[in-house]
């Protein structure tokens, strides 16, 4: 973890085995995203790799060439899940900063994230069906929302490797920028999301959340009650003081 201003990187550090996922990583990585979470002087988090991947998925090498069969589920509710649910509450936006391939779980927890950019370089690898296993790690959940159905069925049972030009057209990437660079170029994109009104965003994570799943009515009466709370925010205070003014707000995030 590293402070950058207002902005937490939380870097897989496992470089000499493609950042693959092991125990010890997935239960910090979940108490990373609480903390980052908590801390006040947070109000952007990016998710990064060190070295030539972003992050290549479980470290199969630790699960052996015949695991069992349990292993899988036992897992997926001990480590993955946690921290699927620590992201999905963090009401900070989460940036994921693809500078490298990003395979299986990897490319998962990359849609996970709020937003994603990725180097000119990079990949995304679904990697699951090589295996013979469904997509796990919430990519059934998040992958079809972000490109539509059939594109993301096409990937996660014939597609290879996911470069940046097909990525940017699909909408799975929101930006991409030349590797050489491209950590300047992520801080960059992480300060302007750590420059909106952070209660307010973390009010949108969670009524986008409801709106996925809730009747119209549901949703439309929980907007009602999240637009009141950030009206009392101090950042909707600046936010009319602004237009009032006719110049740009700067938000707080309080
Ligand atoms: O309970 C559960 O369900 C558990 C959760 C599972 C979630 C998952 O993530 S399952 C999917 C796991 N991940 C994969 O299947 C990806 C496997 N890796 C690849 O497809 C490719 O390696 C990459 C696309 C990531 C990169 O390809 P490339 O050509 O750039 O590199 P490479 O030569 O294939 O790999 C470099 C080294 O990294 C190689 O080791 P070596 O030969 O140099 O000693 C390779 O074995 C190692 N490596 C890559 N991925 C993993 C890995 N070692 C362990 N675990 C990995 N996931």
């Amino acid at each position: 973890m590293e402070q950058r201003g207002a902005v937490r990187w939380i870097v897989f550090n496992r470089p000499e085995a493609m950042n693959a996922l092991t125990d010890v990583m997935l239960e910090a990585l979940e108490r990373a995203f609480r903390e980052a979470a908590r801390a006040e002087d947070v109000r952007a988090i990016v998710l990064a790799g060190r070295g030539r991947a972003f992050q290549a998925g479980q470290d199969l090498s630790a699960l052996g060439e015949a695991p069992e069969p349990e292993t899988y589920g036992a897992l997926l509710k001990k480590r993955y899940h946690p921290v699927l649910r620590a992201m999905r509450e963090t009401p900070k936006p989460i940036l994921a900063a693809v500078g490298g391939v990003a395979a299986g779980a990897g490319m998962s927890l990359a849609l996970a994230a709020d937003f994603r950019v990725m180097s000119d370089r990079a990949a995304f690898v679904p990697a699951f069906f090589k295996l013979a296993l469904v997509p796990d790690t919430g990519m059934a959940y998040f992958l079809p929302r972000l490109v539509g159905f059939g594109r993301a069925l096409e990937w996660m049972t014939l597609g290879g490797r996911i470069g940046p030009d097909e990525a940017l057209r699909t909408g799975l990437v929101h930006r991409v920028f030349p590797a050489d660079g491209f950590e300047s170029a992520a801080q960059a994109f992480a300060e302007t999301l750590a420059a909106l009104p952070t209660k307010t965003f973390g009010m949108l994570k969670r009524l986008l959340q409801k709106a996925e799943a809730a009747p119209l009515g549901e949703a439309l009466a929980y907007e009602r009650m999240l637009q009141s709370a950030a009206a009392a925010t101090e950042d909707h205070r600046r936010g009319m003081t602004a237009f009032f003014a006719k110049t740009e707000p700067t938000f707080t995030g309080r």
